[in-house]
């Protein structure tokens, strides 16, 4: 069985984080192993707290996992601290692990920071150049590039920018653009876009079910573009038959 790997933060709700990536890979077929880089005191309302785990502990961690299970694909998301993102970089070199997915997670959807503000830096400067693609939202890529994302030739620019970080490939999820929902591919050498309509409403996890998607098809050999054909088609449905769980977003279902 192929196995893929989640190096995230704890989502309680089940909705987001190491919990959503590990019930994306589980739904397409895919053993998940999960490294915890960080908890979160969250519901459906908001996230009230976070804790990362100190970095020996986390360094532990992905030693332990990795010298027994060498996974066909990988992950990360909430990362919070830059110490744990050298980490990271560190295990990638030393594993040698393939088909790594950077999901550089920033923000809640509320707006609780899930990332140190000096963290933002060394995740673009040691992580980026490691990744077989990236998957910043508008907001990521805007953050990253200091380009104020507000239509697809914006989205483009960015793209281009943020290949320069050094990834194989770049993908930015649009579904927060006004007025359209566009994701947009990058390999260096030519672009895809795909645009669906806009659905409304708040939904949690959307990101972290994106590049789980991502991860687990390049885990079952899929080319990157089928991944991203396959990761928007399974979001998009996951959020037309979204439940609401508790009193806040709405969860993705699939
Ligand atoms: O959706 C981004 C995200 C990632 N990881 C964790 C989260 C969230 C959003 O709340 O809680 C742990």
């Amino acid at each position: 069985m192929k196995t893929a790997l989640t190096i995230a933060g704890s989502d309680p709700t089940g909705g987001a984080g190491m919990q959503a990536d590990l019930r994306t890979f589980r739904s397409l077929g895919v053993y998940g192993t999960g490294v915890i880089a960080a908890l979160t005191a969250q519901n459906t309302q908001g996230v009230y707290e976070v804790f990362d785990v100190p970095p020996v502990f986390f360094s532990r961690q992905l030693d332990a996992l990795l010298s027994d299970i060498p996974p066909d694909a990988s992950k990360t998301g909430m990362l919070y601290s830059s110490e744990n993102i050298k980490i990271v970089a560190e295990k990638v070199r030393l594993y040698a692990i393939k088909n790594f997915v950077v999901d550089p997670v920033t923000v809640s959807s509320g707006g609780t920071p899930l990332i140190e503000n000096k963290a933002l830096e060394a995740m673009q400067k040691y992580l980026f150049p490691l990744a077989r693609t990236i998957t910043p939202n508008i907001y990521e890529a805007s953050l990253f590039t200091g380009i104020n994302i507000q239509d697809d030739k914006d989205m483009k620019k960015a793209a281009m920018a943020l290949k320069e970080s050094g990834p194989e490939s770049v993908i930015i999820t649009g579904g927060h653009l006004k007025e359209r929902a566009l994701d947009l591919f990058f390999d260096g050498k030519e672009f895809l876009s795909l645009e669906n309509e806009i659905l409304d409403g708040e939904y949690h996890g959307t990101g972290c079910v994106f590049s789980s998607v991502i991860t687990a098809s390049l885990a079952l050999g899929f080319d990157i573009k089928e991944a991203v054909v396959k990761a928007k088609d399974f979001v998009l449905s996951a959020m037309r038959s979204a439940v609401p769980i508790g009193k806040g977003m709405k969860m993705l279902n699939f």
